[in-house]
This record gives C-alpha cells, sequence and structure tokens, in this order.
C-alpha cells in the first residue's frame, strides 16, 4: 500500500528517531512512502532544490495519492496537522501516534475521524501499525 508519512519538520525534530523506525518498518513491509524524507536527518538539505510551493503541492498531491497516512504527532506541528485535516477531508483512514503523556490538540484527539494511540515503546508502535494496516488490507 502506499502510506503517507507524516511528522514535524519546521516544528522540532526531537523524535526524529521515531520517525526512521515508522518509515523503514513501512518500508520493510513491502508499502510505498512517498514522504520517506520526512525521517531522513537531512530533509532540509535535500528538499532545498525545490521551492516552497513544489514542496507545497507534492506534499499535498502524494496525501491525496495516499492509501492510509501516519502522523507522529507527539511534536505540535502545523504541516501535520494540515496534512491530518487534508487526509480527513479526503475519507483517508488515518493512524496517529504519540508519546504517552504529551498535551496533544483536541483538534486530533477529540477528532472522531482519526485513530490515535498513545504509545510508550517502539513495541507498542509496532502493534498499532500493525493493527491499523490489518483493518486496511482486504
Ligand atoms: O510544519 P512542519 O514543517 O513541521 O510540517 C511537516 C509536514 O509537512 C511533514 O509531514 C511534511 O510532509 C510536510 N513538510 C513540511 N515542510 C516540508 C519540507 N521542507 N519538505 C518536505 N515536506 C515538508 C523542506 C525545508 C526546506 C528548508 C528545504
Amino acid at each position: 500500500m502506499n502510506i503517507y508519512f507524516s511528522g514535524s519538520i519546521a516544528g522540532g525534530r526531537d523524535n526524529l528517531p521515531i520517525f526512521q523506525y515508522i518509515v523503514k518498518r513501512l518500508q520493510a513491509d513491502g508499502h510505498t512512502v512517498p514522504s520517506a524524507h520526512v525521517a531522513d536527518p537531512n530533509v532540509l538539505a535535500n528538499e532545498a532544490r525545490l521551492t516552497e510551493r513544489e514542496i507545497y503541492e507534492r506534499d499535498v498531491a502524494w496525501v491525496n495519492e495516499c492509501d492510509a497516512m501516519i502522523a507522529e504527532v507527539s511534536t505540535p506541528s502545523l504541516g501535520v496537522g494540515y496534512e491530518i485535516a487534508l487526509a480527513v477531508q479526503l475519507g483517508k483512514p488515518i493512524l496517529c501516534l504519540s508519546q504517552k503523556g504529551l498535551f496533544v490538540s483536541r483538534m486530533i484527539t477529540g477528532n472522531p475521524h482519526v485513530q490515535i494511540h498513545t504509545y510508550t515503546s517502539i513495541e507498542e508502535i509496532d502493534t498499532y501499525v500493525t493493527d491499523f494496516l490489518g483493518t486496511l488490507e482486504v
């Protein structure tokens, strides 16, 4: 499947190792992750060849094309919130993951169109991702 991974860039990169884990796990399972660069430590340098408008239009097109979205929402991010809202409008299945104990926006935690889970370990992330993907596969 085509899974759009959404994670903070301008909002802060503290959770990069978690982003990398999720993206690698999806790719190892054979899924396509068009936004894999979100988990790239060099994203700012690599994406600098694109204009701001090109990044926006490309990412919006990828959200349109994806089968589902997985968003790591521990770090508040305008872009992640925007992408989740877009995916909601498009009727995409959405899994949001955040570290347990954080204060996450009610626009996400209270949103009936997204599944949100808090985690305390990589093992829990794995379980939530597996369960979510299982609901998508026919
Ligand atoms: O507001 P944020 O930057 O935290 O939003 C992050 C989300 O928006 C990610 O899920 C990305 O899909 C998307 N996004 C935001 N900025 C970029 C970006 N910037 N490149 C690719 N996707 C992005 C490049 C930075 C530039 C200085 C070269």
